[in-house]
């Protein structure tokens, strides 16, 4: 394209290098659009080439970049030194040509809610190649109508003139009522503002759910959601997700709503976070970095920290894309937290080191670990392991058995560490009981990995509790989330009892799922005297196990 039109001369090719350099000595004067001498310039030059070719001027009318595009469009470059912030505009408008007349187009207007840009203007060419109708739009603070005014057209010297437009005096206004209006939305240091989006091939109610639990992930990260939109497709798109028209409409919601950030409830492929975040000036997370990043906040333990680095290390790996600023906004985390900026230089080398040294520690401290309990093995008691669903209650019926004071809280992952204690049986039988990390649905592939070891553990369990939220809206998926990590980790052949909590919060008499509720126990972990049923129920597999001598590795003696 590029030879055919400035040909092989390099006569042409240089003057018309020096016209654009000319361009950027032009200074138009801050209340105007343009400074017509240059939209002359600007105009003759692009009818010349027939291309459109857009300049970027900033506050003080400098011109910063002249971009050649193609006869129907130009492509903004990404301008990192004018990224637009919440409350702000970018600082920069857009003054172009459109070469067969036409008004401001769907992409000029998506471009200026994108981007964030002061003004866009397109100067539209008469035939003898003079500046004609101009078009001109910016954005307007209101987060319900749309998102952009467009003037009415008319000339340079209408605009500039005639209707007295002072530029520069109405972006401030402009920018001073979004910076009002942000400030009434403006979240917490440390918080962010998210929208989120989860795009489907299933069943839309199933997505439904999936939101929610995504909106409790955020609440557990601080993070305030303020807006959700799910989008059902045939196929996930390869680049944008949800496909790139639609993620502009979402990006133009969410800048409306002064969001920070968009949190996708897929897990992101390399490629994806490339063309997203090139796309949007906006820090862009997924469902898996959502959940990594609860874990580092929750990790006391020294073996729990590693993990969840390792996990980290894991996710950023394929994702190591250099020179990217995908990159930046991706291990930028939450916040500012996640692996921080100095880690923003990592190659993979160092990160695959970083890796192996994470891996190595992990099995010192699992030696450590074994060598402990082999101690405690030698006591030959039975051992009892609680699992279930993040926040099903797992830590709280701990502590009620046993009277400990293990850490419970209404956020998701309150436990990382697997912690034990003795459960003495009113029958003067002793056991060990143990609590763990909960589960998720679709678990992170990395943090499976990385508590891959944590996890196995539990196939030294003589009895698995299974404890289950039956108030929450979700526990029929969330027990099968939960059977399914079971049986990847092969423990589905460990006699296992439901134990359904939680019963204080619904209504028993008009729970549909009575059946269900008859294939276990059900209690309220927070009341001591609803787990007597539960306690006796253990004993007696614990008695019967002995009796049948079914698991000679408790009961050697
Ligand atoms: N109303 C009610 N709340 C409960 C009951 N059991 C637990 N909770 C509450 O549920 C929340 C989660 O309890 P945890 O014991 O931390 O849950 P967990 O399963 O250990 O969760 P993770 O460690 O995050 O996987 C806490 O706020 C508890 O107080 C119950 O029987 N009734
Ligand atoms: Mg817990």
């Amino acid at each position: 394209m590029k030879k055919k039109l400035f040909g092989n001369s390099s006569g042409l090719k240089k003057t018309l290098i020096k016209t654009i350099e000319s361009l950027y000595n032009f200074r138009t004067p801050p209340e105007y659009i343009i400074d017509p001498e240059l939209a002359r310039l600007l105009v003759e030059l692009s009818h010349d080439i027939r291309r459109q070719i857009g300049l970027l001027l900033d506050r003080n009318g400098k011109v910063i970049y002249v971009i050649v595009g193609e006869s129907h469009q130009i492509v903004i470059p990404v301008t990192m030194d004018y990224m637009a912030i919440p409350g702000k505009l970018k600082g920069l408008r857009l003054i172009h040509t459109h070469l067969k007349g036409e008004p401001l187009t769907r992409d000029d207007l998506t471009d200026l809610a994108l981007l964030r840009l002061d003004y866009i203007t397109a100067i539209c060419i008469t035939p003898d190649g003079k500046p004609g109708a101009v078009y001109s739009g910016h954005i307007l603070p209101n987060e319900d109508s749309v998102p952009y005014q467009v003037l009415e057209p008319g000339t340079i010297q209408q605009l500039n003139q005639q209707l007295k437009i002072d530029c520069l005096a109405q972006i401030t206004a402009l920018e001073s009522e979004l910076t009002r209006k942000n400030s009434l939305y403006k979240p917490e240091t440390g918080t962010e503002n998210a929208f989120l989006i989860n795009a489907t091939t299933v069943d839309p109610k199933e997505a439904w759910a999936a939101m929610d639990e995504l909106k409790e992930l955020c609440k557990t990260s601080h993070i305030n959601v303020i807006g959700t939109a799910i989008q059902r497709r045939k196929t996930i798109d390869s680049k944008f997700v949800v496909g790139k028209g639609k993620l502009s409409s979402l990006i133009i919601q969410a800048i409306q709503k002064y969001a920070t950030m968009l949190v996708f409830n897929r897990e992101l492929s390399a490629s994806q976070i490339r063309s997203i975040t090139d796309f949007v000036e906006m820090k862009v997370i997924d469902r898996t970095q959502l959940i990594l990043d609860i874990f580092a906040r929750q990790a006391k333990s020294r073996e729990g920290k590693f993990q969840v680095e390792l996990a980290q290390m894991e996710y950023l790996l394929p994702r190591l894309i250099t020179k990217n600023t995908a990159m930046s906004r991706l291990t930028g985390g939450i916040g500012g937290r996640g692996p921080g900026e100095t880690k923003l230089e990592l190659n993979r080398r160092r990160v695959r080191d970083k890796i192996n040294r994470l891996k190595k520690e992990i099995v010192k401290i699992r030696k450590q670990r074994r060598q402990q309990k082999s101690r405690r093995k030698r006591k030959d008691l039975p051992v009892i392991s609680i699992v279930g669903y993040t926040n099903a209650g797992k830590s709280t019926l701990l502590n009620t058995l046993t009277q400990s004071k293990i850490v419970a809280a209404n956020r998701l992952f309150a436990t990382l560490d697997p912690s034990s204690r003795r459960l003495r049986f009113p029958r003067d039988t002793e056991v060990i009981i143990t609590d763990t990390v909960g589960f998720i649905q679709n678990l992170p592939k990395e943090l499976m990995q990385a508590f891959h070891a944590t996890l196995e553990e539990l196939a030294d369990a003589d009895i698995i509790l299974h404890v289950i939220d039956i108030s929450n809206p979700r526990y029929h998926q969330q027990k099968n989330s939960v059977e399914k990590i079971l049986k990847n980790l092969k423990l589905d052949n460990i006699p296992t009892l439901y134990v359904f909590n939680k019963i204080d919060r619904i209504d028993l008499d008009s729970f549909d799922d009575k059946w269900l509720l008859n294939q276990g126990i059900i209690v309220c972990a927070t009341q001591k005297q609803t787990l007597k049923p539960l306690v006796e129920k253990l004993e007696s597999m614990v008695a019967s196990k002995k009796k049948l001598g079914v698991d000679q590795k408790i009961f050697l003696h």
